[in-house]
């Protein structure tokens, strides 16, 4: 029998549904993610930047129980902060809140409420009446003046390393030790833009050549990176400091986030020999393993990208807690 039903040709139709959907995606990736001329990801500045301080004049005195992160799990900007409280032993000092994507309005929101606020915006627009910004954890709150400290994830891992010393169960832990200062921004520098950011940067890229620079850009430190991992556990020696722990967040969602979703496939953390005993040395740290929460990271990016992933599907993946437990 033949179908007398009238349909689109079928190139009419590939055509059509090509323009439609390219047109759709370079508007909702401008939203998600803006780009310069060249179809580059720019990542927008942080606009929360005081510190927590014994000094007298300083607003944000330290303090037990008076300051709350709020972070979201699938984050590996908030990640960082939770590795660093966890490292300190602040878990009793700084209280937390768990924010989740609320998929199709785009922003975090609670499960039960803060300060009055059912959702980031809302803190946000709290802590600085008529704030119309962007929204991001981690967020490090004053509970007392109701107001943002610091939304920087780079700048908050810095305070709770040495602000809260007095609180801290381990107080002797320093992550970012005078001596080596130098050596972990040097490394801090190159791994923001090329890793941290960089896997963003290929993710987010909107051309064919701000994707490949990003994905060579990114690849070239992680093969210098599993280089002087051959000759020191750790970025800088022997111990652990800050370039370790903002390395750390990114490398954990790679194999199962970013080598896929954001084609960062040129090689998995798997396939690197220092890289990945790296990984597991950190994730073996006391404390760590109980900020990683894969099954939260997985549906945060491939539910919640909808540009990138548009039919929503989670993929399967090896367990790798189970790799590197
Ligand atoms: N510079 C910030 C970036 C934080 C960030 O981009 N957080 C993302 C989640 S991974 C976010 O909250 N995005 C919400 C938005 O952009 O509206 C930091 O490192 O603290």
């Amino acid at each position: 029998m033949v179908n007398k039903r009238k349909s689109l040709p079928p190139s009419l139709t590939i055509k059509l549904g090509k323009w439609v959907w390219t047109t759709l995606w370079q508007i909702m990736m401008s939203r998600l993610a803006p780009r310069n001329n060249s179809g580059e990801y720019i990542r927008p500045a942080s606009l929360f930047r005081e510190t927590v301080s014994i000094q007298t004049e300083n607003k944000y005195q330290p303090a037990t129980k008076r300051y709350r992160l709020f972070v979201g799990l699938g984050c590996p900007w908030a990640h960082r902060t939770l590795v660093v409280r966890a490292l300190k032993g602040l878990e009793d000092v700084i209280s937390i809140t768990i924010a989740s994507p609320a998929g199709d309005k785009g922003i975090w929101v609670f499960e039960n409420e803060q300060e009055g606020c059912q959702t980031l915006p809302e803190l946000y627009k709290l802590g600085q009446p008529g704030y119309n910004g962007r929204a991001t954890v981690p967020v490090l709150w004053d509970e007392q003046t109701k107001t943002i400290v610091n939304n920087e994830s780079a700048d908050i891992i810095v305070i709770l390393n040495a602000e809260f010393n007095q609180f801290a169960k381990n107080p002797d832990i320093d992550l970012y030790p005078e001596e080596l200062k130098a050596k972990i921004d040097e490394w801090n520098e190159k791994i923001y833009h090329t890793v941290n950011n960089g896997v963003y940067r290929c993710g987010f890229a909107q051309s064919q050549e701000a994707y490949e620079k990003a994905c060579r850009e990114l690849f070239t430190t992680l093969d210098e990176i599993d280089n002087t991992l051959s000759k020191s556990r750790y970025l800088c020696g022997e111990s652990v400091t800050l370039a370790d722990v903002r390395l750390f967040t990114t490398l954990f969602r790679f194999d199962v986030v970013y080598y896929g979703l954001f084609k960062c496939n040129l090689r998995r953390i798997k396939d690197y020999k220092y890289l990945s005993v790296y990984l597991q040395d950190l994730y073996q740290l006391p404390g760590i393993a109980d900020t990683c929460n894969l099954e939260a990271v997985k549906q945060d990016y491939y539910g919640n990208l909808f540009p990138l992933n548009p039919g929503g599907i989670i993929p399967l993946t090896p367990d790798i807690t189970e790799v590197i437990s």
